[in-house]
C-alpha cells in the first residue's frame, strides 16, 4: 500500500519508523512518504495559513498549497486512484470497520491540519474522505494521521507477523478482547485465573469468549449486536444470567 501525508511538522512522524509499521516500510508492504505542505508554497515566507474570513480568532490553512501538493503526489505516484483523508473532528469516526475499509486501497493521502482548521474548499474539492479518531480537539491532523495507518496498516497481510492475532483483535467481531496473563502464576496475592493453567483448552476456549462477552456488556453494550451471537455466546450469557434476547 502506498501512503502519502501532508503536513506542516514531517518530523513528527518518528513513530511510522518503528515497530510494526517500521518494519513492514523496510518489508516493501507499506510505502509511506511524509511530503511538507511548505515545499507547496509560492511566497518567501512559505506562507500556509492566513486570517479567517468572516473574521474571528486564531489562522486557517491555505486551500492552494494542498491542491498543489496532492497534484505532485498524484503525478509521482501513477496508478489507483488515491482516497484523500481529510483528517478533522467533523469527519467519520475511525472504526476497526473504517481501517479495515481503507486497508483494501492501493493509495491513501491524508492530510493533516493545523490551527483552526483547514479551507472548507480543500474538504469540497480535494478530500474522498473526512475522518476523526474521536469527540475532542488536537492542535493538529499528524496523530490522527499516524492512528489510521497504524489502524489500516494492521489488516494488511504480512504487516502483523501472526494474523490470528489480528483476526482475534478486540472489535474484529464487535467484542471487546479477553483478560491475557503471562508469568508469574502469582504476583502480589495476584493469581491467574486456575482455567488458563489448567490445559485445558476447550474450557480456556469457553472462559475467554465469556470474559469477552462479559466485558462488552459491562463496558461497551453498544457495540453487543445479538444477532452476531453465535447460540453458545447465547449459553455463556445465560451463565453469565444475562437474557441476551433483548440487545443489552
Ligand atoms: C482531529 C480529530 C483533530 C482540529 C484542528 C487539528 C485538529 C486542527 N483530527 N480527529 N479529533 N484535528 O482534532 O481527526 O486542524
Amino acid at each position: 500500500m502506498k501512503i502519502d501525508i501532508v503536513t506542516i511538522f514531517p518530523e513528527a512522524f518518528t513513530p511510522l519508523q518503528v515497530s510494526v509499521i517500521g518494519r513492514a516500510r523496510e518489508r516493501g508492504l507499506l510505502d509511506v512518504r511524509i511530503w511538507d505542505l511548505r515545499d507547496f508554497t509560492t511566497d518567501r515566507h512559505r506562507q500556509v495559513d492566513d486570517a479567517p474570513y468572516g473574521g474571528g480568532a486564531g489562522m486557517v490553512m491555505k486551500v492552494e498549497p494542498f491542491f498543489a501538493a496532492v497534484d505532485a503526489i498524484r503525478a509521482q505516484r501513477a496508478g489507483a486512484t488515491p482516497r484523500v483523508i481529510l483528517t478533522s473532528p467533523q469527519g467519520r469516526p475511525l472504526t476497526h470497520d473504517v481501517a479495515r475499509e481503507l486497508a483494501r486501497e492501493k493509495h491513501l493521502i491524508i492530510l493533516c491540519g493545523h490551527y483552526e482548521g483547514i479551507d472548507e474548499r480543500v474538504r469540497e474539492g480535494l478530500a474522498t474522505d473526512e475522518i476523526s479518531v474521536g469527540d475532542y480537539v488536537l492542535t493538529g491532523g499528524e496523530l490522527p494521521a499516524m492512528v489510521i495507518v497504524e489502524a489500516a496498516a494492521r489488516f494488511i497481510a504480512g504487516v502483523v507477523g501472526d494474523a490470528a492475532s489480528v483476526a482475534a483483535d478486540s472489535f474484529a467481531e464487535g467484542l471487546l478482547d479477553y483478560p491475557h496473563y503471562t508469568r508469574p502464576p502469582e504476583f502480589r496475592g495476584r493469581r491467574v485465573p486456575e482455567v488458563l493453567l489448567s490445559g485445558h483448552h476447550d474450557a480456556i476456549r469457553r472462559w475467554r469468549r465469556a470474559q469477552r462477552l462479559q466485558r462488552t456488556l459491562d463496558r461497551r453494550p453498544d457495540l453487543l449486536k445479538a444477532e452476531a451471537l453465535g447460540e453458545e455466546d447465547h449459553r455463556l450469557l445465560e451463565d453469565l444470567d444475562v437474557d441476551a434476547g433483548e440487545s443489552p
